[in-house]
């Protein structure tokens, strides 16, 4: 069994980036920058996007962060995309979701400027990927394909079943596993709560991705022997011998399945380091204006 390192891999990443954005600023080139956008307190949401300014810094993109209360109206929302789209210090934006209630997600994406969309959230986006485009991918399916290629993973022809069909992670993944370029090529099932007999589906997986936030939804018995495990999910649960009071788990089993497995991602350290990693990779592409000229 091999580990697939997500952290490492976006070590490795980021020090390309960083690498390419010196060579930007060594010839006189725009520093890229990114702003987030976070509404609340949400524990996971601020964490995230704290590593996503964090990791900015690190590579020497510039960077904003913009909070609101989880009061905040949609139309104070709408309005600070608005001005984000317009302003041309902002190479590309994001805004953590979940976001409250009150607030209609899809209104508050749809009003992102698809050239600003480093999430890949937009309709514009999601049909141009659909479509063979150019477009920005969404983080988390392009962090999983990179983990595939840079550990030179045969998925050509292979069987891909996928857990969750969110429109964040699930349903991208699903249609990108299908394409025909490496990594791709898949012959691909999506599985969600209506699905009957999930294990059955599961046990012809040659690849297996999970994301779906429900610790421990993939038992050792519901994996093929030698499969390749991608497990997405990062759900907080309580640990009261952690100065946190909580720990991360997956939507895998980790302890039982690994044995089965020919290469699988850990929680935390896999899945979740590469989507940031590939979010810069966005911000660059958007700074470099690659995507939309
Ligand atoms: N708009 N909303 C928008 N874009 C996104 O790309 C996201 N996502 C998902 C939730 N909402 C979003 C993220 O950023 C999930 N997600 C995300 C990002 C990073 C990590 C996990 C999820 C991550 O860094 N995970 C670390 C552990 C971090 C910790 O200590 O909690 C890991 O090793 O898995």
């Amino acid at each position: 069994m091999t580990l697939l390192d997500g952290k490492k891999t976006s070590e490795v990443i980021q020090d390309e980036i960083a690498a390419e954005v010196a060579q930007i600023k060594a010839n006189g080139g725009k520093t890229p920058h990114l702003a987030a956008v976070l509404v609340g307190n949400d524990g996971g949401s601020v964490t995230y996007v704290n590593n996503k300014v964090l990791t900015c810094e690190r590579i020497g993109f510039g960077s904003s962060l913009i909070r609101y209360e989880d009061t905040v109206t949609e139309e104070e929302l709408l309005n600070k995309i608005k001005e984000l789209n317009e302003d041309e210090g902002v190479d590309g934006f994001i805004v953590q979701l979940p976001l409250p209630k009150h607030i209609n997600s899809n209104k508050v994406i749809e009003a992102i400027d698809p050239k600003k969309d480093v999430d890949g959230f937009h309709p514009t986006n999601v049909g141009r990927m659909v479509a063979g485009l150019p477009a920005y991918l969404p983080a988390t399916p392009a962090g999983i394909l990179e983990l595939l290629k840079r550990y030179n993973i045969e998925t050509l022809g292979k069987h891909c079943v996928v857990i969750g069909r969110s429109n964040i992670v699930g349903t991208p993944m699903s249609i990108l596993m299908s394409k025909c370029s490496y990594p791709g090529e898949s012959t691909v099932t999506i599985c969600h709560r209506n699905t009957v007999n999930l294990a059955h589906h599961t046990r012809q997986a040659d690849i297996l991705i999970v994301a779906v936030g429900k610790p421990g939804l993939v038992t050792a018995d519901m994996v093929k022997e030698g499969a390749v495990v991608i497990d997405v999910g990062t759900t907080r649960v309580p640990d009261a011998s952690r100065k946190s009071g909580f720990r991360l788990r997956g939507d895998v089993d980790f302890e039982n399945v690994a044995e089965k497995c020919s290469y699988i991602t850990p929680v935390p350290g896999g899945v979740g380091p590469l989507t940031i990693a590939m979010l810069m990779m966005n911000t660059l592409k958007a700074a470099k204006k690659e995507v939309y000229s």
